[in-house]
């Protein structure tokens, strides 16, 4: 009993420090790493930093501004259907504007500020990218080309875009909207959140005609499957003698590992017939060597 006690003891403790929120980190100390990358061992990094080098095209720097960018879960609460979001989905800059991003987590998890599509041979891969890892602050500075254009802003972590943390930065009158930008532009695939699948097929259907022809195939659909149902009702049937025949008197233990034995007979019989017909058919297409 006293045994029981201390690991249940042991094992909230142990949950409880492994749950707890994390400390806040201000990532100010950085390691140099060449080519404008930075990073610590705590989770923070900064790729394409660039504070002094005109991109061609630029006479000087045209204006020197300051952003801080939260990402967190709690920003995506305003778009149904994501999960993560930047506190801001829209940035506007002039051309040659030189820019320093403070980004600021607020999620207990890995989130990033990635900018891509900048020109390569100033930006490594094309990349500015900020990135803290649980509760944090990162800040790095880059200087704009002098193109109008639109660029993209994500957290390129698995499915944080997907589920929301997605932006664009406008340089000058930028190049247009990209799509699926949360409060920004229209979704590429809208998410329908009917409760009826028939209404899901329907939808998009816009004339009279292909609307029945639609419910037809739903209708279809519905019977597909009860044709399966069918077969496997058959099959059952027709085996169920055999079966009780073959199992009488045998444990569970024997059941299994005769079902088991079956199976791999029946495996083996197909591979036979597999390779049996791959051969008629190969021996068919192929071409004989020439005979000297
Ligand atoms: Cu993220």
């Amino acid at each position: 009993m006293r045994k029981i006690f201390l690991v249940t003891i042991l094992t909230l403790i142990f949950s409880s420090t492994v749950l707890a929120k994390k400390e806040f980190m201000d990532h100010n100390r950085l390691m140099n790493h060449g080519d404008g990358h930075y990073m610590d061992m705590d989770g923070g990094m900064v790729m394409g930093q660039n504070t002094d080098t005109l991109p061609g095209g630029c006479d000087k720097i045209s204006a020197e501004k300051e952003i801080t960018v939260h990402a967190g879960h709690k920003y995506s609460k305003k778009f149904p259907g994501t999960m993560f979001a930047f506190d801001k989905q829209e940035y506007q800059f002039e051309p040659c504007t030189k820019l320093t991003v403070h980004f600021i987590n607020d999620d207990n998890v890995r989130h990033q500020w990635m900018m891509h599509g900048l020109p390569k041979y100033l930006y490594p891969k094309g990349m500015f990218h900020l990135e803290v890892t649980g509760p944090g602050k990162i800040s790095g500075t880059l200087i704009f080309p002098p193109n109008d254009k639109t660029y993209l802003v994500h957290c390129d972590i698995s499915q944080h875009m997907e589920k929301g943390m997605k932006a664009q930065l406008k340089i000058g009158k930028g190049s247009g909207d990209l799509p699926s930008i949360p409060g920004v532009s229209s979704y590429v695939i809208q998410d329908d959140y009917s409760d009826s699948i028939a209404e899901v097929v329907v939808k998009p259907v816009v004339d009279k005609k292909s609307q029945a022809a639609a419910k037809g195939n739903a209708a279809t659909n519905g019977s597909a499957i009860s044709g399966v149902m069918i077969i496997g009702l058959a099959a059952g049937l027709i085996l169920a003698p055999f079966l009780v025949r073959r199992f009488k008197g045998m444990s569970i233990a024997e059941m299994i590992s005769t079902i088991f034995e079956m199976l791999a007979q029946a495996i083996g019989l197909i591979v036979k017939l597999i390779t049996g017909l791959i051969e008629i058919v190969s021996s068919k297409k192929s071409i004989e060597l020439p005979k000297e």
